[in-house]
């Protein structure tokens, strides 16, 4: 073959490539006034059962060298762009998204504005063991000039003969010490039939990891005006989690707070993997305020105040960590929770005597 002829084909194969070009853009118009008609007469945008006949029809009409696997292959492509095409960018982009509402979130719990920029702390013991126990740290956290306090009445515990709480009573403990130092509390429900109850006991709304992709119960905190409080599941991508915010927020309840708590990794030095960089991904990608929970994504008292560090040095907007008076007594999470003692100095380190959360 000469230099000539190939410069010849390949002159040919430009003109094929832009016929092409062509094509596909005319079929896109086409598909496009389609969709508005199908848009006025509401009816659906994907009809599988013309997909089908399209398909068979070109098909029917290959003569090669293609095999009709791969003509099928490239049409179907291009249908599918075709499909995306009609979607407007509007319906994609999700509530809980930036592209919907560009300004940070934020939410009022009893005064405390979570989202507004400064440092906020949620503190408290892992469960609710008894009034003295919560009342113990309750008085630490508000003697700090701290609002934000944390306890566990409903325990999904990984194994069904651990400690699983005290219930709706752990929940009536944590409104009466609420109410007598004035502060907020926290707990996680992990059954729709209990929010009805919890919301006269509880200012915030806790969905554990363990239920991130509980939709039945997402729905119904998404159906209450009560401020949610969302951890990442133990194995959810930053997508999934996003996702089980917007079941949330897609039933009204916009009041979100994200929650990460480390993810599971082939890594056994820490409890979990500390995900840090999903904090600016998830401020980048939603509105909503997020949380770094050191207790249980680190499982470790010594690398409590390093990661909390290092989650306010990355832009969250807040930090989670377990206090509990007698953490050696403790009915769960006994290796990782604070004592007095050290929550005193964890706080100290991390605010150096400042009030940057007042
Ligand atoms: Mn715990």
């Amino acid at each position: 073959m000469s230099n000539n002829e190939m410069d010849q084909l390949r002159d040919s194969l430009d003109n094929v490539n832009l016929r092409l070009l062509d094509l596909i853009n005319e079929r896109a118009r086409l598909v496009q006034q389609i969709g508005q008609v199908k848009q006025k007469q509401s009816m659906i945008r994907f009809d599988p059962v013309r997909e089908r006949d399209m398909l068979n029809n070109i098909v029917a009409h290959n003569d090669g060298p293609f095999e009709d696997s791969t003509i099928e292959h490239i049409f179907k492509e291009i249908f599918k762009a075709g499909l995306e095409l009609q979607e407007d960018d509007h319906s994609k982009a999700l509530l809980v998204s930036r592209k919907k509402k560009p300004e940070d979130t934020i939410i009022d719990i009893k005064g405390e504005k979570i989202g507004d920029g400064k440092t906020h702390f949620i503190f408290g013991p892992c469960a609710v063991e008894g009034y003295d126990q919560v009342a113990q740290v309750a008085e630490a956290v508000k003697n700090k000039g701290l609002k934000l306090l944390r306890g566990g009445a409903f325990k999904p515990r990984t194994s069904p003969y651990d400690f699983q709480g005290l219930g709706v009573e752990g929940l009536k403990i944590l409104k009466q010490v609420a109410d007598q130092y004035d502060l907020a509390v926290i707990s996680e429900i992990v059954n729709p039939a209990h929010i009805e109850e919890a919301m006269e006991y509880l200012d915030v709304i806790q969905i554990g990891a363990r239920n991130m992709q509980n939709f039945e119960l997402l729905k119904a905190v998404g159906d209450v005006d009560k401020p949610v409080l969302l951890k990442r599941g133990l194995s959810a991508t930053i997508a999934e989690f996003i996702n089980a915010a917007e079941y949330i927020m897609s039933r009204g309840n916009g009041k979100i707070m994200l929650c990460e708590r480390g993810i599971r990794t082939y890594e056994t030095a820490t409890r979990n993997t500390l995900d840090i960089s999903a904090v600016p991904i998830l401020k980048q990608e939603t509105h909503l305020p997020v949380f770094v929970d050191v207790t249980h994504s680190t499982g470790r008292r010594d690398l409590l105040l390093p990661t909390a560090k290092a989650a306010i040095a990355i832009g969250a907007d807040g930090v989670m960590a377990e206090v509990h008076p007698d953490p050696a007594v403790a009915l769960s999470d006994s290796a990782q929770q604070m004592d007095l003692d050290m929550f005193d100095e964890f706080l100290a380190a991390l605010t150096k005597g400042a009030p940057i959360f007042a």
